[in-house]
């Protein structure tokens, strides 16, 4: 049994598709907490956060926009996700990629007050690692693992607390890297699993090495969810398609996998646009990701085992 916690984050700033900001409620309505209770779970819902106002910050790159906004998210996300990780399992309900920058940073700074790795695995289309200066969209919510690894150019953003060391992270469903994020990344040991990867091994054993250094090392576990990881068929609610994504059985599989480890300690839903769905069909089907990745099963087959 686990104490979740629904910190709600409606950022819609982080990209150009107004429409993020309803998230937090599309989740709520499709049914998030009565999913989580009928697993058996507690759920105490924190509503949504409401950050400071921006404060004039600006950087040199044009394209940024939205900058004091996310920096300001950035910072309530931080505060609520540490101390949320003192009572239990967060689950961040996005609004736009941007999030993460904030709930990376405040289960970062836990994972280094309680003495333990950090660890994340992403799930998107993307590898979200622009930087302030590098980003050519100005679009923030491409920028958080670059934040949490520790990258230079964030100026004017609050140093990330404990940078993530790249080992630790490992991505999932990438089909869609910039030139700069690219030639970024190979100076890093980030584990790419792009979707090329998933073709060739299939999506079990690379998460099982994964998860078994995670296990290893003690490691805490950040989960970060976006959308756009699964194929835009499947999932049509969010403003950066791109064909070729992990279909319903992979997502499932990934989220029963990482269920059965026990690892994962906190979690991001990200980037669902409610205003771009089908009768809530994405919503409904990441509420039963989640659900996946709490503790349901089709069949309890005791041999099924992590
Ligand atoms: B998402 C792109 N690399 O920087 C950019 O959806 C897309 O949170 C970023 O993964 C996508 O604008 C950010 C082209
Ligand atoms: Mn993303
Ligand atoms: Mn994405
Ligand atoms: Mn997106």
């Amino acid at each position: 049994m686990t104490h979740c916690i629904l910190i709600g984050a409606p950022v819609d700033e982080g990209q150009r598709r107004p429409g993020c900001l309803m998230g937090p409620a599309a989740y709520r309505v499709a049914g998030l907490a009565s999913t989580l209770i009928d697993l058996g779970h507690t759920v105490e819902d924190r509503g949504d956060l409401s950050p400071a106002p921006g404060r004039g910050q600006a950087c040199a790159n044009p394209a940024v926009h939205h900058l004091p906004e996310i920096i300001a998210w950035t910072e309530a996300l931080r505060a609520s996700g540490c101390s949320a990780m003192e009572e239990g399992m967060p689950i961040f309900l996005g609004g736009d990629h941007a999030l993460a920058l904030g709930s990376l940073a405040g289960v970062a700074a836990h994972a280094r007050a309680a003495g333990r790795p950090q660890f994340v695995l992403w799930l998107d289309a993307h590898s979200d690692f622009h930087t302030v200066e590098t980003t050519t969209s100005g679009n923030l919510h491409g920028t958080p693992l670059a934040y949490a690894s520790g990258r230079a150019g964030f100026d004017p953003f609050p140093a990330f607390p404990a940078p993530i060391p790249g080992r630790n992270i490992c991505m999932f469903g990438i089909r869609s890297v910039d030139s700069a994020e690219s030639a970024a990344l190979r100076e890093t040991e980030i584990i790419v699993n792009d979707m090329r990867v998933l073709d060739e091994r299939g999506i079990v054993a690379p998460l099982r090495e994964f998860l078994d250094r995670v296990q290893a090392e003690n490691g805490m576990l950040h989960v970060s969810l976006d959308v756009d990881f699964l194929d835009p068929s499947i999932a049509p609610a969010v403003g950066t398609t791109v064909p070729g994504g992990t279909t319903f059985r992979e997502a499932h599989l990934v989220c029963e996998l990482l269920h059965e480890s026990g690892l994962m300690t906190s979690l991001d839903l990200v980037e669902l646009n409610p205003f771009l769905d089908e009768r809530g069909r994405t919503a409904k089907l990441m509420v039963d990701l989640v659900g996946s990745l709490m503790g349901r099963k089709v069949f309890d087959r005791p041999t099924h085992s992590y």
